[in-house]
């Protein structure tokens, strides 16, 4: 690891900020150094790691900023991840939730960072769990992380967090969409928001209703109301956090989320650490000659890449490459 990014970690650990914001954007481009840094830091804090999603619009921002101010009132640390993965850039939604958290923005002991789909889907979910990582390492007692929409990107970086909370509102046909898009089965709890409106009740029930065909698992996922705009019901959802938390650790089902992330973290860095050296290698004589019969079509590709794995001296020389990139 370069001098300079060991001294930012180190300085990131006693809590600067600037240090902070730079080890994350190191992160989010996937620099080469990635894997060093997130290695150094394993280990370090102990945050709630909090997913909220949910669809466009339905008040997930607010909630969050009430949420915060509930959070902080408690003496939490507070790190927030708003992650857009529909925008290449950070687009409106992100800017709103900038300006909406303003009030947070001298608060030391917030950190928001806002992170757009620049690269792949796939990309941007571990850039999220690393940004998460980072704010963990850095001290924070919660990491909230907000995703925007319904798709299976949101779905992937959901899977960063210890408990998943589902944001919907009674609007019609809402729930039904959220069930299609795969909600029912990553939530840990269901948030009715905008609860002053009509037909808020009825979702509730529908979701209950909905929820008693699950075989019961020890976690009964509850459905709470909120009005984000008021702060209510906040203080009810932080509860329901913080259960949550208490049945991951007395059940046991938290370590083996624990285990199966780590699993799918480990064969994804693999994957990527040996994709990084085999692109270092492209240039190279020896994997370049093979990459010039495939474009001028002298060997299909197939058999081009089976040629390679078959070739042990070539493997060991891919492998021994630094992997920059
Ligand atoms: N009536 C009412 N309006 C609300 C409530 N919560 C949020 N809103 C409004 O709903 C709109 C959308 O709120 P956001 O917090 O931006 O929603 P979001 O889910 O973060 O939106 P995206 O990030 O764009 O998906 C805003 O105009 C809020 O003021 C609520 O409880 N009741
Ligand atoms: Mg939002």
């Amino acid at each position: 690891m370069r001098t300079t990014t060991r001294e930012l970690v180190e300085k990131m650990k006693r809590g600067e900020r600037l240090a902070l914001a730079k080890l994350m954007t190191l992160v989010e481009n996937r620099e080469a150094e990635t894997a060093e840094v997130m290695s150094a830091i394993h280990g370090i804090g102990s945050a709630s790691i909090i997913g909220i999603t949910g669809p466009p619009g339905a008040g997930k921002s607010t909630l969050l900023d009430a949420l915060t101010e509930k959070l902080r009132g408690l003496g939490r640390k507070v790190g927030i991840v708003a992650v857009d993965p529909s925008s290449p850039f950070s687009g409106g939604a992100v800017l709103g939730d900038r300006i909406r958290m303003q009030k947070h923005f001298l608060d030391e002991d917030v950190f928001i960072r806002s992170l757009s789909a620049r690269g792949s889907v796939g990309g941007l979910a571990r850039a999220s769990r690393d940004v998460a990582r980072l704010l963990e390492a850095s001290g924070k007692d919660v990491v909230i992380v907000e995703t925007v929409g319904v798709g299976q990107s949101e779905l992937d970086i959901m899977r960063l967090a210890d408990t998943v909370a589902v944001v919907l509102v009674p609007e019609a046909g809402d729930t039904v969409q959220a069930m299609k898009a795969g909600l029912l089965e990553i939530a840990d709890i269901f948030v009715v928001n905008k609860a002053d409106r009509d037909g808020s009740a009825k979702i509730k029930t529908e979701l209950e209703q909905m929820l008693h065909l699950r075989p019961p698992d020890g976690w009964d996922i509850p459905v709470l109301m909120t009005v984000a705009t008021d702060a209510k019901g906040i203080d009810e959802l932080v509860e329901a956090f913080d259960r949550h938390a208490d049945y991951l650790r007395s059940s046991g089902s938290g370590a083996r989320r624990g285990a199966a992330g780590r699993r799918s973290e480990f064969l994804a860095v693999l994957r990527d650490e040996i994709g990084r050296r085999i692109e270092g290698a492209l240039t190279d004589e020896r994997l370049g000659g093979l990459l010039d019969r495939v474009q001028k079509g002298d060997v299909d590709p197939y058999g081009a890449a089976l040629e390679l794995v078959g070739d042990r001296a070539l493997l060991e020389h891919i492998l021994a490459q630094p992997g920059e990139g």
